[in-house]
């Protein structure tokens, strides 16, 4: 049987970065050890893998979230109990290289400033010779400014996966550590001695960021509190039944859109394999026929079938492309911005919450200085409370137009992917290039394949 010092530890850890990354060929490679051949965009994945570090038996609990971008939510599921964070970049995507410095802020912005446990990790480095366009210096230097840990990896080749999960391990394990004499540190490979350690330490900055954890483990230690005596029935919350009802039917048709996207992008990845299986047929008989003198006819008449076929997959790729992109819109920009105000509301609504419950308790107790507690617990009681309809404003006023726009933008973007099927699925190639016309009428040239008017 285990020790109680040898028991099982459980460390929760989360994947953040951009869309295609590789953050999930990094788990499963971790995980369950292969490298998946195919690309399925990730909504979010929870996975469970028991690992010995350092002699010690751990159970991890990892969190592959989607691809994050510029507007896209902060996954709830990251704000709360994660031990370390993985914020990965691919080293051939410059625009992936530019968001973790986003996502890192918004983790840090959610964790509270402390010093989160945290690995930066460029991978795809077996692409290093033909796309590499983050230097692993700049990588290293990004790690370094956050106090870090970096690494490059592939998830395809298999280089230096396990290491990530021992790195961020180390980060987590100094960072719960809360006894710093020698013996402990000691355990820690790489840590510098302790005396070494203390004569260059910032006693200012220490105590400033002592206060502010103090601050903050409060501070979240209350909301926490207040929250699971809500869910247990134990406490009295306050509620706004049409409001709510409002914000949970919009976080229902956010998971809709999101439902819709990865369909969407599901069915354009397999028209693209299709319209270049189907231009590669073609092109194969235009092969044979000039060879084949005898067949050249019926080779070029196959040829020119199979090239208009492929052409029509990928002008409706095309219309499904644009399509894609105004629902991806809808869905990590227009409504998550309305979601992220939902959610600061829904936290102010806490906060105001622990503050009604502070004041209720101090005057059915009465303590001494009772009256100048009371006072200051009911004017922050107060602040609490506009706070919490100032957003509940917010919120509505955003619905509002959210619903406006959002109706009125996707029923076009229906109105057109509804004609551009309909003239797919029944051959009419005419009608699919004017839909493809029609979207390129902005400006932009249409692909070869359709003519000009
Ligand atoms: N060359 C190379 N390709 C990789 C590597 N890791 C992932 N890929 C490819 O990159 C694409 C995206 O990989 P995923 O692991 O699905 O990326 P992701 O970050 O989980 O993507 P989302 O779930 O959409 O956020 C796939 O085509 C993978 O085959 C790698 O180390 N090297
Ligand atoms: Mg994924």
């Amino acid at each position: 049987m285990n020790s109680p010092d040898r028991a099982i530890l459980t460390r929760k850890i989360a994947l953040m970065g951009y869309p295609c990354v590789g953050k999930s060929s990094i788990t499963l490679r971790f995980v369950q050890g292969y490298f998946p051949d195919s690309y399925d965009t990730t909504i979010e994945d929870m996975h469970s893998k028991n690992y010995k570090y350092e002699g010690r038996d751990y159970n991890l609990k990892i969190t592959d979230t989607a691809g994050q971008q510029e507007y896209s939510v902060f996954p709830r599921s990251c704000s709360v109990d994660i031990h370390g964070f993985i914020l990965v970049y691919a080293i051939d995507d410059r625009k992936s290289f530019e968001m973790i410095q986003s996502i890192y802020d918004k983790v840090v912005e959610c964790v509270g400033d402390v010093r989160v446990p945290m690995i930066v990790v460029g991978n795809k480095v077996d692409l290093q010779h033909s796309c590499r366009v983050i230097s692993r210096d700049e990588g290293a230097k990004l790690a370094k400014s956050w106090n870090a840990a970096f690494i490059e990896t592939s998830a395809k080749d298999n280089t230096a996966v396990n290491q990530i999960f021992d790195r961020l391990l180390k980060e987590i394990e100094v960072s719960m550590m809360t006894d710093d004499s020698p013996e402990v540190v000691s355990r820690v490979p790489g840590l510098p001695r302790v005396a070494e350690a203390v004569s260059n330490v910032d006693f200012a900055q220490v105590a400033g960021k002592v206060e502010s954890i103090k601050k903050w483990t409060i501070g979240t230690f209350k909301n926490s509190r207040q929250q699971l005596l809500e869910h247990m029935g134990k406490i009295d919350k306050t509620v706004d039944p049409e409001f709510e009802e409002k914000c949970d039917s919009l976080k229902e048709i956010h998971q809709r859109y999101g439902a819709v996207v990865l369909a969407s992008r599901q069915f354009s990845q397999v028209l693209s394999q299709m319209a270049a299986a189907e231009k590669k047929f073609s092109e194969s008989f235009f092969q044979l026929s000039v060879k084949e003198d005898q067949l050249k006819a019926q080779c070029n008449a196959t040829a020119e079938v199979m090239k208009q076929v492929g052409e029509q997959a990928s002008s409706l790729d095309i219309c499904l492309r644009y399509f894609i992109s105004s629902m991806e819109t809808i869905y990590s920009q227009t409504i998550a911005d309305t979601l992220e105000t939902i959610y600061s509301t829904e936290a102010a609504r806490i906060e105001y919450d622990v503050h009604r419950h502070e004041l209720a308790n101090l005057q059915n107790s009465p303590t001494e200085n009772a009256s100048e507690k009371v006072s200051e617990a009911s004017e922050a009681c107060e602040t609490h409370r506009k706070k919490y309809e100032q957003y509940k404003e917010d919120v509505k006023v955003k619905l509002k137009l959210l619903e406006e726009n959002r109706i009125q933008v996707v029923s076009t973007q229906l109105e057109k992917i509804h004609a551009a099927l309909a003239a797919y699925y029944s051959g009419n190639a005419k009608l699919l290039e004017s839909s493809v016309r029609e979207l390129f009428a902005s400006g932009v040239s249409p692909p070869s394949f359709i003519p000009n008017m």
